[in-house]
């Protein structure tokens, strides 16, 4: 087939129902662009003898070199199928954990998904990864199960194993599906299942037939489930160039046995078996014995065509089924001496992938216009808000989605969810273009004038040189000669700028038209994820549009489509106008759109819905230039590498190190790889992974390191140690034996009680998994404080209280009485794992529950210098006392505030304005808010307010701060690492080598499986961040490539050791020795990490001293 032509692409673009946007998506190596090569050969860009080994779509050379995909990247292909014509966007994904972000920005963009799974491997992590985002984003996914061939040729399965192989991937496919469905499509589907099953009757000999004369007409009815009579399962080799799904096979063969189509269609999957005298199709093969149709029809001749190849490579029999199935080789592929290259050229005429994977994708993939009204609420609601709480203008687009109308008056609405770096040679303007004939015999022309001009200047030259050499007018031709000079001059003037103008990356918008008509040189608004329809429709005049001079509105901003771009894989073309519908390329927005925005021509298009990210960048690195003069480069490096990569995040640490903080060590190398070849082009130099701990606190140990019981004698220790370190603690700090802190404002105002609290796990993981809705309630209470109101759809209202009562069932005991209804707030940053308390007596705060609450409650009063005290917890949680990481599962609860000042006037951090003078606990205070005269507070107040400890408000934090500190420190301390879950695969020989490196990275197995049908070994493990680095190569390394994990971040951990440990009992001094110096790990970590930051270190610098002694030279 040729090259599809780009008029006709762009012919084909306006037809919205014939467009498929779609991904490939898969677990890495399960050949997603293998398959892409078949298709893209199907439309002659590629040779289809080069397809499958040139991975046309891994146009880095680190993913040829490496053999991994790294970035999603899209190309538009041609096909006809029952005479009509469809376009196809197809974007390839790349499989490795560390690119996942890539995937989410694929995801987006399209309205379906190849999701392609290894015939061997089967459900892989990654697997269940890429369909749940594909459910989350809705689009529909089609299943492909590919490298067939291993199954034939490396575990050597008869046809009638492989089927039952097959049956079970499919099972482990649609079990993850499954899951993956809310309650109400399972009721929907359970609806469904009932309905569809009166289509069995049985008959006399009561044998289960097909009765297909009823109900086998009525359309397929769910597409969430994979099945091959359905219509969504091809099964292919992509290397080998087929793949089929039953209906090829059911059009076959039912012109041969004259069965009704329809009626194949539905048995051959299933235990279905052909009754050869009766010339019936029978259910119940499995129980009778018999080859299901799947094996008799299908795989038997699949399996024959493979022996008569590649095994036995019997001539005569391949020339045979050749004839038979009318196809036709080339006579060098028939003589060639690796079978395999026979093989593709038969199989791929015989079962066309391409043919059986488009074909599917057209049938069962929704087209642009059918996106659902789910969606597109989902698209457009943003966080926390309602879809109908949108004002009205912007309800009204949800028709412009569902039109997806390419009408002149249709707004436009795209969505843009990356922006990739291009080199400006790649751009198709400045592509060099060949010359036609007229230009080339212009250039000659002007060529031959100038070579004339040259000969004249220098013969006139010549001439003056022997004459007189004096006179002061320069001579008409060396006047030429000085303005040819300066010409040549400012032309390489301009050519060294345009040769830097070539050099400068340009960032292209991978997007997608929602609705509209893009344009070149089109003015449209550029909406960032923070932008608020509603209040820019508030601002801006009505029915107002780009054109116009317009008030700033924040996360607002304007721009002209510079150019289009139809995207071609490694190519770009350029296009004038874009329909609704398309994927596309759109340049010049770099100035405007960091990572990703929406553009709009109508300022109600509320942003769309942020992209989910599964992987969390974990890994950072400190980087710098080789030589510091560069640094400036670097920083403009980073700053285009931040806005191409999706998940890299690129900071400037207060320390001012320049930081990289990325998704793995694949992800960092390939960051670091760009930094220095594209974006900086400078040497860097950067440091050993930074990595993250978490503190945290426990509860005291029942037993010592050497297991033994601590008694009382033991407490008394601690009592003894605790008086022992208040000694050394300041004089306004003190701390009882059970662990409360006092501690009193420098100028003496007040006195905090705060104690800290180790949370159970459970709490902290709930914590930690309802960050968003955390979020959201401390929105809204901000929302409250301000007097305004912030509107939640009711299924986040289910969720907090769900999560209400979840945390309120976890937090039970004495200790934790009503502690739910009493938390201050979340931190750090609001949101975090951490706990504050109000444990106050007397003191009744507004709950951080106010948006669960329907009416207002009487105790909403707030006292002053509330917020500070919350400021002071936020404070202490991002930063821990043993080596500055943020606090995790740790409880502060405040158990006495007491202040000796009446109403403080016009403190800045007063945030209830309007509300009482503070309820004060009376028994403390000294001076009686009532009695005190308002001119006399108001003095003592300003007088405290400019007195040598600065504000008081400030004091606080530091003094809620300090104590959250010491009563962290009053309890026993750990160090908590971030932990990666792997999944490895790998042969028994290899197995003991696998658990080798393991164990000595410290990593822990969880589980051991056989994988059903192969002698592969599954072993889940967890592993240290800290141990990680480069854990993937040794592993490969050491079991000599047949071994690959996927290190993908999971949770943290408390490490068990105790970093300030010292031995304190008989037994352990007994067993430890005095100097107890033996490996403590989590000391390790916490030391290495105080160093990086420049902490003091306590640290001997001699360890053992000996005597320095001569060896003898013998020795
Ligand atoms: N035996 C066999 N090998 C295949 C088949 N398809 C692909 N492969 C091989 O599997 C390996 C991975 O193929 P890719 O297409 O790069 O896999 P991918 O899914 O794109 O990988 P990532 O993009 O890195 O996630 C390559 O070595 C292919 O040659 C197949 O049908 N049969
Ligand atoms: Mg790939």
């Amino acid at each position: 087939m040729g090259h599809t032509s780009l008029e006709k692409i762009i012919a084909l673009q306006k037809k919205t129902a014939h467009i498929r946007n779609l991904c490939i998506l898969a677990h890495v190596d399960h050949g997603k662009t293998t398959l892409a090569d078949c298709l893209v050969a199907s439309n002659g860009i590629i040779s289809s003898r080069l397809a499958g080994k040139l991975r046309y779509l891994d146009s880095r050379e680190d993913e040829q070199i490496r053999g991994i995909t790294m970035k999603s990247s899209a190309i538009s292909l041609h096909f006809a199928t029952g005479g009509v014509e469809f376009l196809i966007n197809l974007i390839d994904s790349p499989g490795h954990v560390d690119f996942s972000s890539e995937v989410s920005t694929a995801v987006r963009l399209c309205d379906g998904a190849i999701v392609v799974v290894d015939a061997v491997e089967g459900v892989c992590p990654q697997t269940q990864v890429v369909l749940r985002q594909a459910w989350l984003e809705n689009i529909r996914p089609v299943l492909v199960i590919n490298k067939i061939d291993r199954l034939i040729a490396e575990l050597k399965l008869t046809s009638q194993e492989a089927y039952v192989h097959l049956q079970k991937i499919l099972e482990q496919v649609n079990a993850v599906t499954g899951t993956l469905f809310t309650s109400k499509v399972l009721e929907e589907r359970a609806e469904k299942d009932a309905g569809s099953q009166s289509s069995f009757t049985e008959n006399e000999s009561g044998d289960h037939v097909y009765d297909w004369s009823a109900g086998l007409e009525e359309t397929d009815d769910s597409d969430l489930y994979f099945s091959p009579d359905r219509g969504n399962v091809v099964f292919a080799s992509a290397i080998d160039g087929w793949g089929f799904s039953i209906h090829q096979f059911a059009e076959m063969y039912s012109q041969k046995m004259g069965i009704r189509s329809s009626v194949l269609l539905k048995t051959l999957w299933g235990d279905f078996y052909l009754n050869a005298k009766a010339k019936k199709i029978m259910k119940g093969a499995q129980s009778k014995g018999k080859k299901p149709l799947f094996v008799q029809f299908i795989l038997d001749n699949i399996w024959s065509m493979y022996d008569a190849v590649v095994t036995r490579r019997d001539k005569e029999k391949v020339e045979k089924m050749m004839t038979s199935l009318g196809l036709k080789v080339m006579s060098r592929d028939l003589r060639h001496s690796d079978p395999k290259v026979l093989l593709s050229a038969i199989c791929s005429q015989w079962l066309p992938l391409s043919q059986a994977v488009l074909s599917m994708v057209c049938e069962k993939l929704p087209s642009p216009a059918e996106i659902s009204a789910e969606r597109v609420e989902k698209l457009m609601s943003v966080g926390a808000r309602r879809f109908d709480s949108l004002p009205d203008k912007t309800q009204e687009l949800k028709k412009a989605f569902l039109d997806c109308s390419a009408d002149e008056t249709a707004p436009v609405i795209v969505f843009v969810s990356k922006m990739f770096a291009v080199d400006s040679k790649a751009l198709p303007q400045n592509k060099q273009r060949p010359l036609t004939h007229e230009e080339i015999s212009q250039r000659r022309e002007l060529a031959r004038q100038r070579h004339a001009e040259k000969q004249a200047a220098n013969q006139s030259a010549e001439s003056l040189a022997s004459g007189d050499a004096g006179g002061d007018s320069i001579p008409a031709p060396a006047a030429a000669g000085v303005t040819d000079a300066l010409c040549a001059q400012t032309e390489a003037l301009s050519v060294k700028t345009t040769v830097e103008e070539e050099n400068k990356e340009h960032f292209v918008a991978f997007a997608r038209v929602y609705s509209g008509v893009v344009r070149k040189g089109q003015k449209v608004f550029v909406l960032g994820p923070k932008y608020d329809p509603s209040l820019a429709l508030r601002a801006l005049p009505e029915g107002c549009s780009v054109s116009d001079v317009l008030p700033s509105i924040p996360h607002m901003s304007y721009c002209t489509v510079d150019s289009l771009y139809l995207l071609m894989g490694r190519e770009l073309e350029e296009l004038d106008e874009v329909p609704s519908g398309n994927v596309l390329g759109i340049g010049g927005l770099e100035d405007v759109i960091l990572k990703s925005a929406t553009i709009s021509t109508s300022p109600a298009c509320p942003p769309f819905t942020p992209l989910n990210f599964e992987a969390t960048p974990i890994v950072r690195v400190a980087v710098e230039p080789k030589h510091p003069s560069e640094m400036p480069k670097l920083v403009r490096g980073m700053k285009l590498l931040n806005q191409a990569d999706p998940c890299a995040e690129v900071l400037i640490q207060e320390t001012g190190e320049h930081v990289l903080v990325t998704a793995g060590e694949v992800h960092l190398q390939r960051c670091l790889d760009d930094l220095r070849e594209r974006f900086a082009k400078i040497e860097i130099s950067s440091s050993k992974p930074i990595i993250p701990f978490r503190e945290t606190v426990v509860r005291p140990p029942r037993v010592d390191m050497v297991n033994e019981d601590l008694g009382k004698q033991q407490k008394v220790a601690v009592i003894h140690q605790v008086k022992e370190e208040q000694s050394k603690n300041p004089e306004c700090v003190q701390v009882d034996s059970s662990g409360l802190v006092s501690l009193t404002t420098p100028n003496k105002m007040a006195t905090v009680g705060v104690r800290a609290i180790p949370l159970p796990e459970q709490v902290t993981c709930l914590l930690e998994d309802n960050v968003e809705l955390i979020r959201t309630m401390e929105q809204f209470n901000l929302s409250v404080r301000e007097g305004k109101t912030l509107d939640i759809s009711q299924k986040i209202l289910d969720n907090i209280q769900d999560f209400k009562v979840k945390l309120e069932s976890h937090l039970q005991g004495h200790k934790w009485r009503n502690a739910v209804d009493h938390i201050w707030a979340f931190g750090p940053r609001r949101c975090g794992p951490n706990i504050l308390l109000n444990s106050i007596e007397g003191y009744r705060r507004p709950s951080v529950w106010q948006c669960l609450e329907t009416e207002k409650t009487e105790s909403s009063a707030l006292r002053d210098f509330d917020n500070s005290i919350a400021s002071g917890f936020q404070l202490a949680t991002l930063a821990g006392p043993m080596c500055e990481e943020p606090l995790m599962g740790v409880c502060f609860s405040v158990e006495s505030w007491d202040m000796k000042i009446s109403t403080p006037v016009a403190q800045q951090d007063s945030v209830d304005e309007g509300s009482q003078p503070a309820e004060l606990n009376n028994e403390h205070s000294e001076v009686s808010p009532v009695s005190s005269s308002r001119s006399r507070s108001k003095a003592e107040a300003a007088g405290s307010s400019v007195d040598c400890y600065g504000p008081f408000s400030g004091q606080l934090i530091a003094a809620v701060k300090e104590a959250c500190r010491y009563a962290f420190q009053a309890k026993p301390q750990r160090l908590m690492a971030a932990m990666y879950t792997c999944e490895i695969m790998a042969t028994a020989e290899v197995l003991g080598r696998v658990y080798a490196v393991l164990s000595k990275r410290e990593g822990r197995v969880l589980q051991e499986e056989m994988k059903e049908g192969t002698d592969m070994f599954i072993i889940k493990a967890v592993l240290p961040v800290a141990e990680s680095f480069g854990f993937a190569d040794e592993i490969r390394k050491r079991t000599s490539g047949l071994a690959s994990p996927q290190l993908i971040f999971s949770h943290w951990e408390v490490i068990g050791s105790d970093p300030f440990w010292v031995p304190t009992t008989e037994e352990e001094y007994l067993h430890f020795g005095e100097k107890a110096d033996s490996t403590n790990q989590a000391l390790k970590y916490m030391n290495a990490v105080r160093k990086r930051k420049g902490l003091y270190v306590e640290e001997k610098i001699v360890e053992h001293a000996e005597k320095q002694r001569t060896l003898g030279k013998n020795k």
